[in-house]
C-alpha cells in the first residue's frame, strides 16, 4: 500500500467481523477477585478481566481463512488430509523437512530435550524461557545463559539484545568440551528479555562457530517472525527482504526447531517440532506417539491443524507483521510518554515494565513485578504477567532464589485482538498506577508449586 508523508506508520489490515462483548468491573470487584486469585494474576477469572495482556499465547483472532479452514478438518485418527498441509505449509515457510505435531510448544520442547540431552549436559541459549529450561533440566541438563550483557540492561538500547555472546559460549565450550554440548538453544524474539530480536549477522556468526566444533542450533522459533521483521527494519541490507525470506534465512542456519504456534501462527492450540536430521526425526516421530497421540495428528484435531497451516502463511504476511509490531510500539511509546520505565527498545509482541525502576522502595523478594501486575489489574482491570524473580524460580542446587536484573511486568498483545483505544485505556492505568506508586507495598509468596512456580503461587499483600 502506498503511503504518504502525513500517513501514520501502521494500520490494521483488517476489519472486524465478528465481537465478543467484554465486562467491565468496579474496583471492589476486582478486589475480591483479586483477594480471590491470591494475588496471581494467572489465577484470576477472564470474566474479572476488562482488557486480558497476560500472553499472546493462544489468545489470536484466528482470520475468516483460518476458520474457513476449521470447516474442512479430516478427523481421521491416521493420516489426515490436513497434516499433509500443515507438512507442506511448514516445508514452504521456514524449509525444515521433517515435521512432528504437537498439541503445543512445551510438548515439542518435552521431546526433543529428551532425545538429545543426556544427564550432566550443558545448554548454552540466549537467555532462558521458563518451559523450555525446565524441559532441558528434567532430561538431566543444565541451562547456561550466554545471551549479550544487554539484554540484562532495560536501558539498553542495542537494537539487537537478543544476540549471542559468542565469547561466552567459546568459554563455556572451553570448560566443560564439546562433548557436553548437544546443542545450543537459540530463541528468536528473546521472550525474557523483553521480545528483543536476534541479529541475522549474529545467527551467521554463530553457525560459523558451531559448524567449526561440530555443535548443532536448534532454534525455539514461537516469535521468529517478529524477529524477522526487526531484521528487515534494523539491519543493513535487509529493508528489501521479504519478512518470509528473512524467516527462511535464520532456519536455514539451524538443524531443527520447535514451535508454539500458539503465537506467531495465530491458532489458540497448536506446536511442532521440524528437524533436518532423519535420525532425530525418527526418535522423535516415535516419541510423540507415547506423549501425543499418533504422529500425523500429536494431540491436534485436524482442524486445529489446518488452522495452523493457514496462520503461519499469515503470519509472515508483510502489512500483518507491520501492524502487530506496530501495535505494540503504540503502546510501549504512550506509556513511556510519562515516564514510566520499560524495557528499550520496545519488544516484538509486548511492553515490559521495569518494575524495580518503578518500585525501587522494594526489596526483590517482596515481589514487586507481582505486585505491580496485581495493582494494573486493580486499577483497571487490565491483566498482565511477572516476569521476574517469581518466574525465575529457584537455583537447583542451593535451592534460593534466582534474583534475576530484569524485574519485569509484560503487557503481553494478543495479535489482531484489541484496538487503540484498549491500547490508550492501557497506557491511562498503567499512569494511575505511576502516580500513586510510592504507596505501594510488596507481597509475601504464601504457597509455592514445585514446577514454574509462577503459574500457580499464591500470595497476600504487605500491609
Ligand atoms: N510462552 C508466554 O506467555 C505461554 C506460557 S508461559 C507464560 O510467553 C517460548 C519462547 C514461549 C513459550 C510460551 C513456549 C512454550 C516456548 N517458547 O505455551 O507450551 O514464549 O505453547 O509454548 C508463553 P507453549
Amino acid at each position: 500500500m502506498s503511503e504518504g508523508s502525513r500517513r501514520r506508520s501502521w494500520a490494521e489490515p483488517f476489519k472486524i467481523k465478528v465481537v465478543e462483548p467484554v465486562r467491565m468491573t468496579t474496583h471492589q470487584e476486582r478486589r475480591e477477585a483479586l483477594d480471590e486469585a491470591a494475588w496471581n494474576t494467572f489465577l484470576l477469572k477472564s470474566r474479572d478481566v476488562y482488557i486480558d495482556l497476560l500472553t499472546d499465547s493462544g489468545t489470536s483472532a484466528m482470520s475468516d481463512h483460518q476458520w474457513a479452514g476449521m470447516m474442512v478438518g479430516d478427523e481421521a485418527y491416521a493420516g489426515s488430509e490436513n497434516f499433509y498441509h500443515l507438512e507442506r505449509a511448514i516445508q514452504e515457510t521456514y524449509g525444515y523437512p521433517y515435521m512432528v505435531p504437537t498439541h503445543q510448544g512445551r510438548a515439542a520442547e518435552h521431546i526433543i530435550s529428551q532425545i538429545l540431552i543426556s544427564d550432566g549436559d550443558i545448554i548454552p541459549g540466549n537467555m532462558y524461557f521458563t518451559t523450555t529450561k525446565l524441559h532441558q533440566e528434567l532430561a538431566g541438563g543444565t541451562f547456561v545463559d550466554v545471551i549479550v550483557d544487554e539484554a540484562h540492561d532495560p536501558e539498553s538500547e542495542h537494537p539487537f539484545k537478543g544476540n549471542v555472546d559468542l565469547n561466552k559460549l567459546e568459554a563455556l565450550v572451553d570448560e566443560y568440551g564439546v562433548d557436553r554440548i548437544p546443542f545450543i538453544s537459540l530463541a528468536t524474539t528473546v521472550n525474557m528479555a523483553g521480545g528483543q530480536p536476534v541479529s541475522l549477522e549474529n545467527i551467521k556468526e554463530l553457525h560459523a562457530f558451531c559448524s567449526s566444533h561440530g555443535i548443532p542450533i536448534y532454534l525455539d522459533k514461537t516469535r521468529v517472525a517478529e524477529n524477522a521483521y526487526f531484521i528487515k527494519e534494523r539491519e543493513p541490507g535487509y529493508s528489501d527482504t521479504s519478512v518470509q525470506e528473512i524467516v527462511q534465512e535464520i532456519c536455514s542456519y539451524t538443524e531443527g526447531a520447535w514451535m508454539s504456534a500458539k503465537k506467531d501462527a495465530l491458532v489458540n492450540i497448536g506446536g511442532y517440532l521440524v528437524l533436518r536430521d532423519e535420525e532425530v526425526f525418527e526418535q522423535a516421530r516415535n516419541m510423540v506417539v507415547v506423549y501425543e497421540g499418533l504422529h500425523t495428528y500429536g494431540g491436534l484435531a485436524g482442524r486445529d491443524m489446518e488452522a495452523m497451516a493457514r496462520g503461519m502463511v499469515e503470519s509472515v504476511d508483510e502489512e500483518h507483521i507491520k501492524a502487530r509490531v506496530g501495535q505494540v510500539i503504540y503502546l510501549g511509546n504512550k506509556i513511556a510518554s510519562e515516564g514510566v520505565p520499560i524495557v528499550k527498545p520496545v519488544g516484538g509482541h509486548a511492553v515490559f515494565l521495569n518494575a524495580k525502576a518503578f518500585l525501587p522502595h522494594l526489596d526483590q523478594e517482596e515481589y514487586p513485578a507481582q505486585r505491580l501486575a496485581a495493582e494494573i489489574y486493580l486499577e483497571g482491570g487490565v491483566r498482565s504477567m511477572e516476569r521476574g524473580i517469581v518466574s525465575a524460580g529457584r537455583d537447583e542446587k542451593t535451592g534460593e532464589n534466582l534474583r534475576p536484573n530484569l524485574e519485569l511486568v509484560r503487557l503481553t498483545l494478543p495479535r489482531r485482538v484489541y484496538t487503540q483505544a484498549h491500547m490508550d485505556v492501557t497506557a491511562e492505568t498503567v499512569w494511575e498506577v505511576w502516580d500513586r506508586r510510592d504507596s505501594i507495598k510488596g507481597l509475601e509468596m504464601v504457597y509455592e508449586p514445585k514446577y514454574l512456580r509462577f503459574f500457580q503461587a499464591c500470595f497476600k499483600p504487605i500491609e
